[in-house]
């Protein structure tokens, strides 16, 4: 009876033990799963066919037999979302050009690559990236004063016009020529401020890329998202465009600069993706 009594609460004690161990590993689970955690984008500017952009030095040949090279290559990211494996989006500073906007500047490369830093990002697994080149209307609605940090970096960039016209959303400078690229371009794209009011068009576009392998987002890991920006897109893109005197000092959005925004559109591709 004794023995009975003393087996049925060992038993007792060590059923509550490994419960209460059991949770306890759990409850050191938990502050991982709710810690958000990081991701990089990394932008590598170049010719497919090339490599990397080195500024005044690679030059290119066009679709249409064009020499050119770039002097200044920048844009503007926006809206980054990420979609993980059942279609939800996880949407970083959505219309929230303080937190949410960046300047990819050619300038400011390491080795070919500009990189990007988010975080607050949510544990998952992703399986597309989502951005907006230029800003959204809604997000130069806000205001001046709705964003104030970001307008000031981008005018440090030469990335603004006046508040009224709002921001360059791609600047491309370089030359260009048939024999030799010896003749000075300058392609600025932009909206040019309210689009309804002033009635121009929109030229802020959504990509949305697949990732060829799963970003593992978590407390630990922080992946790193390699995207190629094929910059042959520009003349040699859907559109092959030539340049010339009447569109090689452009800035705006008129239908060459439309064209080009079409073709660069398609320049994105993720790579790979390090998960480490
Ligand atoms: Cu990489």
């Amino acid at each position: 009876m004794k023995i009975y009594k003393f087996l049925s609460l060992f038993f007792i004690a060590f059923t509550l033990f490994s419960f209460v161990a059991c949770q306890s590993s759990r409850d050191d689970d938990n502050p991982q799963d709710a810690t958000p955690g990081k991701l990089q984008i990394k932008f590598e500017n170049g010719f497919n066919n090339v490599g990397d952009i080195v500024l005044n030095q690679t030059v290119q040949t066009s679709s249409n037999g064009q020499k050119h090279n770039f002097s200044a290559l920048k844009y503007i990211i926006s809206n980054i979302a990420l979609i993980d494996e059942n279609g939800n989006e996880f949407k970083y500073n959505e219309n929230n050009p303080d937190k949410g906007a960046f300047i990819v500047d050619q300038a400011d490369a390491v080795a070919g690559i500009i990189y990007l830093n988010l975080d607050g990002v949510p544990k998952n697994n992703y399986k597309k990236i989502k951005f907006g080149l230029g800003v959204s209307q809604k997000a130069y609605l806000l205001g001046q004063d709705g964003q104030a940090e970001f307008w000031t970096k981008a005018k440090q960039k030469g990335m603004t016009w006046s508040w009224a016209a709002g921001y360059v959303f791609v600047k491309l400078e370089g030359k260009y020529g048939t024999d030799s690229a010896s003749k000075e371009f300058m392609n600025h794209t932009g909206n040019m401020g309210n689009v309804t009011a002033n009635e121009q068009p929109d030229l802020y576009r959504e990509i949305t890329l697949n990732l060829p392998t799963t970003a593992r987002v978590t407390g630990q890991i922080r992946p790193s998202v390699h995207i190629l920006a094929d910059l042959n897109q520009f003349l040699s893109g859907e559109k092959a465009l030539t340049l010339a005197t009447a569109n090689d000092m452009l800035m705006g959005s008129n239908q060459h600069l439309i064209d080009v925004t079409n073709n660069l559109t398609k320049m994105f591709k993720v790579d790979h993706v390090h998960n480490d």
